[in-house]
């Protein structure tokens, strides 16, 4: 029985990094094997490739898929879903391909891009200067989502949200690619994204990497850590005007957590702008913004912090 089983696994994950575009090795399925719940998704999957068609799950965002986009989600079929990208890494211990994947943080089940050769990492934000994808958006477009998973995206607030705010303690990392192809990096431990009703105040812990903090200090007179979020119908931030509406050279910034206005914006879509390492003079061509648990246990209690907004 566990013979005939294994066979159907190993013959669907041969079909599937066939036609699918490469999910997992077979040693990493039969890795899987020990942990029962995969056992009854693998079924299930077989059963859809034998039907030859899946209903898609009901994910909230699938607004950032194109229909034919829907089978390249890599975990269809399964009963219960990862919470989120890390998790599928660490089940296919490390050897999971990059790519979409149905993940369930809280209630909201969801399809998210896993950077999975950088650690399992899920991408909440990605960004190429002069994007097709408009950052200008609405505060209800930033809460759930815009985009394209596979290209330039906003994962969405609320999930930001949901993510975040979960048991384990989350990071943030920020990578960031100059007109040179120089890779920067830098990470927040912890990261936590408050909810719609804090209107989605960003909070950060230490940072470290190689590129410059601009989300804690202070060098350009502007915080962002302990910001609420602004978009364009919704002004949050502490300038007199709406950092979200001010345009640099005809588009706007897009929503972010402002001060007044930004020593950083990744969502300025013709100037990806962090500091020195990212802006009008030094041209960066991509961002992404990526959330994973820190490994640390939730010890800091960001609601009883005294650190008021400038
Ligand atoms: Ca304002």
């Amino acid at each position: 029985m566990l013979n005939g089983l294994l066979s159907n696994m190993l013959i669907f994950s041969q079909f599937n990094q066939q036609n699918f575009g490469h999910i997992l090795t077979e040693a990493s399925w039969m890795r899987m094997i020990g942990t029962g719940g995969w056992l009854g998704a693998l079924q299930l999957s077989i059963l859809c490739l034998i039907a030859a068609r899946c209903d898609f799950p009901p994910a909230k965002n699938v607004h950032l898929l194109q229909p034919e986009e829907f089978k390249l989600v890599l975990n269809q079929g399964l009963q219960e879903f990862p919470v989120d990208c890390h998790e599928i890494w660490q089940m296919s211990g490390g050897q999971a391909w990059d790519g979409l994947y149905l993940i369930q943080p809280a209630g909201s089940l969801i399809v998210a891009y896993c950077a999975m050769q950088e650690g399992g990492w899920t991408v909440v934000q990605h960004i190429t200067v002069n994007s097709t994808v408009d950052f200008d958006r609405t505060w209800d477009e930033y809460k759930l989502g815009f985009g394209a998973l596979t290209g330039d995206h906003w994962l969405g607030n609320n999930y930001l949200h949901q993510l975040t705010s979960r048991p384990v303690r989350y990071k943030l990392r920020v990578k960031l690619v100059d007109k040179d192809a120089v890779t920067k990096m830098g990470e927040y431990d912890p990261v936590l994204v408050e909810g719609e009703e804090s209107q989605y105040r960003l909070r950060l812990g230490l940072f470290q990497g190689t590129a410059v903090d601009a989300l804690t200090q202070d060098t350009e007179n502007y915080l962002h850590d302990n910001q609420k979020f602004t978009t364009k119908d919704r002004d949050n931030d502490n300038y007199f005007q709406n950092c979200a509406q001010l345009e640099f050279q005809g588009v706007p910034g897009g929503g972010w957590w402002y001060d007044a206005c930004a020593g950083a914006n990744l969502n300025r879509r013709n100037v990806i702008y962090w500091q020195k390492d990212c802006n009008k003079e030094h041209l960066c061509k991509y961002a992404w913004m990526m959330v994973k648990p820190s490994g640390f246990s939730k010890g800091v209690h960001f609601g009883s912090c005294p650190k008021d907004e400038l």
